[in-house]
């Protein structure tokens, strides 16, 4: 059986909770479509995030990479098209903050997403979820871990062999009520179907 590394993060700033290291939790060890998920939490720090990442990488050797973040406001789920070389805005949980830093001195603007990102989203709508392609990872720590795993793949020319990527989520109602703000937001049951259809997409060639 094949595996798959799926990741979530814990929450931070102004985010009591963080759905995606729910999914990645409560989908650890299910089988989905011929994946195992080996489900994992990251920090949210500059200097550990794509450490822990990388290191869950080597020890599991998966043959895919899903990384999940929250991003409330946004009001579907969205599969990320590309991660930029750049660290900037908020100060993560450790107090550190980025400014216009390249996450790799001399590494490739960009990096594409290697997961099937439009399949997903057509077969996520299908299923009744509203899906769409993001072109902005942003430039916090879900871009930092996707260009790591990315640069990382394409470092040991294995970019063609382990799709990877990030997929973005909107708020859960439990983080909307939460925030002092007012987010769209889905059922966390709802987000974590969103996954598993793109998880069974990934499956088929
Ligand atoms: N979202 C943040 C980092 C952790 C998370 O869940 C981001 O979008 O960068």
């Amino acid at each position: 059986m094949k595996k798959l590394l799926l990741t979530g993060f814990v929450p931070f700033l102004e985010y009591p909770v963080n759905p995606s290291q729910q999914i990645a939790e409560a989908l650890n060890k299910e089988q989905i479509g011929e994946y195992q998920v080996i489900g994992k939490v990251l920090p949210v720090e500059f200097a550990s995030s794509a450490q822990v990442l990388l290191q869950a990488f080597a020890d599991i050797q998966p043959d895919a990479v899903i990384s999940m973040g929250v991003a409330a406001g946004r009001d579907r789920i969205t599969p990320e098209r590309i991660a930029i070389n750049c660290n900037d805005g908020e100060a993560d949980n450790s107090g550190i903050r980025k400014e216009d830093s390249p996450i790799v001195e001399g590494g490739p603007a960009g990096y594409f997403s290697t997961l099937p990102i439009r399949r997903m989203v057509n077969r996520s709508k299908e299923h009744g979820i509203p899906a769409e392609i993001s072109d902005t990872a942003g430039t916090y720590l879900c871009n930092n871990v996707m260009y790591h795993i990315l640069h990382h793949l394409h470092q040991s020319n294995r970019q063609h062999h382990v799709p990877a990527g990030f997929i973005h989520l909107p708020a859960s109602h439990e983080l909307a009520i939460q925030m002092k703000r007012n987010v769209p937001s889905f059922s966390l049951e709802t987000l974590q179907s969103a996954v598993r259809i793109m998880i069974e997409e990934l499956s088929i060639k």
